[in-house]
């Protein structure tokens, strides 16, 4: 009995072809296929029909004859590419297919690639290598040690043995992305392996596999966490980025409503993603980032509950006691490498939503008061320049509840966070690597796939420019994201760290004459530059309600905004 596979191959059906009947088309009897065809009928099955790329002569044999039912989304420079796959990736809650050129390309994208694997973006990364018959000789663009290059920042790299194991090994790659921890993985893909004939039947097992990873804690650990946590004295929540990921958004604020828990935020260099609404009354804030002022900020609680995220993302390094004098905390992880190297506390390696879902059931109904609301952010003043506070309180007024964030603007992130005050699941994303371009080309990501919610990519004009090829892109494919530029003319928040490390007289810290409304306009986004709050409105909200890339870049007062 023939199992079913869903789409087609160039017109027929997978049951046709391996059954060898195509309905007496004029296509005619077959049951071979071609590499290229099993890979992309692979990639159809998963969902994978957006791909990212950019193209060199050896990915060009994969890229033949590309199949209608594809969108292939061109990016100037790899790291851009990657940065996109990782936004549309996150936002989609897809693996995702990125396919760069061979040595070259996939070196200029190692930056992104760390990035990825620190937000755990499921991508599965190929890219193209010599003909197999060149690569010993070493025939110019062999991919060298192309397997090795990408470590370690990827979970899986490979270069299959032949050209018949290529679909599997994309099938492997594809569900490795996918088990949790989610992350990036490579396959380095020989140019003459795509046009080699192959029996669809050898295919079909591979395509079909369902691999699930969302493990549930043992019963028994989560009886004892439901037990510390009913007994503890002033409890505290940090919540992080895999409650979002996980789909775990209401249950988190389920459990903090029955067991009366203040909630922080993990610290936001590592908070990619939400992990509770910032708006709710009992979020207290974002954590600092750094051990020392973690460990005072909770001083009050006696035990921290700690759910999908690390224990915890601190830079810089202030040192001090990681938590108050006596208190315990317990982590809630899906990935073993985190639960492993946290200085303190204990960990649950489960999936983030199952695990809180169970707690929820077992701990008991509070009758702790209920947490005091954080207090508001100070009202913002009018100045010249204006303020980061400024800016992202004119933002709060005009982005709708919909709205989706992506956001790389240093010096104003936390700005941003107290006053935008987020609320809805997946629609805050930041890049967890640190590493400076993922803003711009992730923006243009998250708004493919999400093409029915408005997203605002607020970027420092430093950080734009890592990325700057993404304008292309965003206009290419008529990509709506607003992009919004705060124009400090400097690396500011640089000048806080050189503070912090006691560091004087460094170069190379000022961005004066960085016109990237300009840029953005040559590559044809709409551009404008504002300066008071009137206009930065105004303009928002044309940006936000076009169905075009648009972009607002707005004057503002140098140094580190908090509020
Ligand atoms: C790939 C990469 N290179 C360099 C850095 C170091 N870095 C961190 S923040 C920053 C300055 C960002 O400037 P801008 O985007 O203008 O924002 P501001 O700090 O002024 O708010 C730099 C260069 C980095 N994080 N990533």
């Amino acid at each position: 009995m023939a199992e079913t596979v869903t789409g087609t191959i160039n017109g027929v059906t997978a049951d046709e072809a391996q059954q060898g009947t195509s309905g007496g088309t004029s296509k005619g009897r077959r049951s071979a296929t071609t590499i290229r065809e099993a890979a992309f009928e692979l990639f159809r099955a998963r969902g994978m029909t957006t791909i990212f790329g950019n193209p060199g002569s050896t990915e060009l044999p994969m890229l033949a004859d590309f199949p209608s039912d594809f969108t292939y989304v061109l990016g100037l420079q790899e790291a851009v590419v990657v940065g996109m796959a990782d936004g549309f990736s996150q936002a989609s809650g897809k693996p995702t297919h990125v396919n760069l050129h061979t040595a070259p390309g996939v070196r200029n994208a190692m930056g992104a690639i760390f990035n990825a694997q620190a937000n755990k973006s499921p991508l599965l990364i190929t890219a193209g290598q010599q003909v197999r018959a060149h690569i010993t000789m070493q025939a110019n663009l062999t991919n060298r040690d192309a397997v090795r290059v990408p470590h370690p920042f990827v979970k899986w790299s490979y270069e299959p043995p032949r050209a018949e194991e290529v679909p599997a090994a994309l099938a492997r790659g594809i569900y490795q992305a996918s088990l949790p921890p989610k992350g990036p993985v490579f396959v380095s893909l020989p140019m003459d392996d795509w046009n080699v004939n192959f029996d669809f039947a050898d295919v079909r097992h591979v395509i079909k596999r369902s691999v699930t990873g969302r493990a549930v804690a043992d019963p028994e650990a989560v009886r004892a966490l439901a037990a510390r946590l009913d007994a503890a004295r002033s409890p505290v929540m940090v919540a992080g980025p895999d409650v979002d990921a996980s789909g775990a958004w209401d249950i988190a604020i389920a459990l903090a409503e029955r067991c009366k828990l203040p909630v922080w935020a993990s610290p936001a260099p590592g908070g990619g993603r939400l992990g509770f609404p910032e708006g709710h009354p009992y979020f207290r804030g974002v954590l600092p980032p750094a051990i020392g002022p973690v460990g005072q900020t909770l001083e009050e609680h006696d035990f921290v509950l700690v759910a999908g995220s690390s224990v915890f993302p601190y830079y810089p390094y202030i040192p001090g006691p990681p938590l108050p004098e006596g208190a315990d905390l317990v982590e809630i992880t899906n990935d073993p490498d985190e639960a492993a190297r946290a200085p303190v506390g204990d960990a649950i390696v489960a999936d983030v939503k199952l695990t809180l879902q169970a707690l929820l059931a077992a701990v008991s109904e509070s009758d702790r008061p209920a947490p005091a609301p954080a207090e508001e952010p100070p009202p913002v003043e009018d100045s010249e320049p204006l303020s980061p506070s400024a800016v992202h309180a004119t933002l709060a007024e005009v982005l709708p509840d919909d709205g989706i964030v992506v956001l790389e603007s240093p010096t104003s992130t936390l700005a941003l966070r107290n006053r935008l005050r987020i609320s809805r699941p997946g629609s805050y994303f930041f890049c967890a690597g640190g590493g400076l371009g993922y803003g711009l080309s992730a923006g243009v990501g998250v708004q493919l796939a999400q093409p029915g919610r408005p997203v605002v990519c607020v970027l420092g004009e430093g950080s734009a420019h890592y990325a700057i090829t993404g304008f292309w892109t965003a206009v290419a494919y008529q990509v709506p994201v607003t992009f919004l530029v705060l124009r400090n003319e400097e690396y500011g928040i640089l000048k806080w760290f050189a503070e912090i490390e006691q560091v004087t007289g460094a170069p190379g810290l000022d961005l004066p004459a960085l016109e990237t409304a300009d840029v953005a306009r040559a590559y044809g986004v709409s551009s404008i530059r504002v300066q008071d709050r009137d206009d930065l409105r105004d303009a928002l909200a044309a940006g936000l309600s076009s169905n075009a890339p648009e972009l607002i870049e707005v004057d503002v007062a140098p140094g580190m905004a908090l509020f």
